[in-house]
């Protein structure tokens, strides 16, 4: 029995809170209007559990604040938390993977782009450099994702071959990023699609060498696609990322090599809770057994959370959130 099924008998149901990215002001008012009460430095709640979906850190004005937080909770046995995208990020800039001796180089390399994403991050983090090491270790304890006989969670998309592999690599149900650290850095490719896949989602080429000029002046030659639509027949049917394609290629039919590389999860098994995709709008399931948490929190959307209490068809009014206050150092 892994933990949460453990302590699934124990609380009357799980708060599962979407991606924080450092706007710990809105995580403290999301907490208390979901009962949570403030012990110390540790917030609880005497029915219930919370669950964050990772992305605590990067972009957000309180990234510091936001991880102390969810790391007391965790620490506490108040929370769980998974690793988001940006969780292994961290971990990845920081590990070093050339030989002694050598220029330093690292799993996810210093590049322009890399360095704007987690330079918040490590501003923050500046004045408090064995918290920030100790934080990074604790980032490689956490799960890759959560199973329970009642639900599912994990970062950006519930892949079954996936999550088998990374079982399988690690010997255990509930591997956490630690445990694939030394194949990740030998280079293993298929530990580190799977691992892609959990945390980023699917995606696909743009046809014929074509590529997106995206607003922060990328060029990309993939986009990012949903595994929540039911039989996707084209282009727009499956795109997520908040970069549109060119028109014309909206209404382009996905063909058979196409639509065998996007993922969808089956409507008979039990609800996955997920983050990463920045939705907008009122929160409301994708299906009845697939609800996103990710409504944009850090770009003024909100922060929202799901109640769940075992049901098995979800539902729109289990949802609560904070709408993020539009003036930026508030968040
Ligand atoms: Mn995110």
């Amino acid at each position: 029995m892994n933990r949460l099924t453990a302590l699934s008998t124990s609380v009357e149901g799980f708060d599962i809170i979407g991606d924080v990215h450092g706007c710990a002001r809105t995580l403290k008012a999301l907490l208390e209007r979901l009962g949570y009460q403030l012990d110390g430095e540790v917030y609880w709640h005497p029915r219930r559990k919370a669950i964050f979906v990772g992305d605590i850190l990067d972009r957000g004005p309180r990234i510091h604040e936001a991880i102390r937080i969810v790391r007391a909770m965790v620490e506490n046995d108040q929370a769980y938390c998974i690793v988001g995208n940006h969780e292994f990020n961290a971990v990845a800039y920081t590990t070093e993977v050339s030989d002694p001796g050598a220029d330093p180089s690292f799993l996810r390399p210093h590049d322009k782009r890399n360095n704007r994403l987690i330079h918040e991050t490590l501003v923050q983090f500046a004045s408090f450099p064995d918290e920030w090491r100790a934080t990074l270790e604790w980032f490689k304890s956490l799960p890759l994702f959560l199973e329970s006989e009642a639900f599912r969670v994990v970062h950006a998309c519930w892949d079954t071959a996936s999550v088998a592999r990374l079982r399988a690599h690690s010997g255990t149900d509930e591997p956490t990023l630690g445990a694939l650290m030394d194949a990740l850095v030998s280079g293993d490719k298929e530990l580190t699609r799977a691992l892609d896949r959990i945390t980023r989602g699917t995606s696909l080429s743009f046809p014929d060498g074509r590529y997106l000029l995206s607003r922060d002046g990328l060029k990309r030659d993939i986009f990012r696609t949903k595994f929540w639509s039911i039989d996707p027949e084209t282009y727009s049917d499956v795109v997520f990322q908040p970069d549109p394609l060119p028109e014309d290629l909206m209404e382009r039919k996905l063909n058979e090599r196409e639509r065998r590389k996007l993922i969808s999860y089956p409507a008979s098994e039990v609800p996955v809770f997920f983050g990463h995709y920045w939705l907008q709008g009122r929160p409301r399931v994708q299906r009845q057994n697939l609800a996103c948490l990710d409504y944009s929190a850090v770009k003024f959307g909100r922060l929202v959370a799901y109640r769940f209490d075992g049901e098995s068809t979800l539902s729109n009014d289990r949802f609560v959130w904070v709408y993020v206050d539009p003036k930026p150092h508030n968040s």
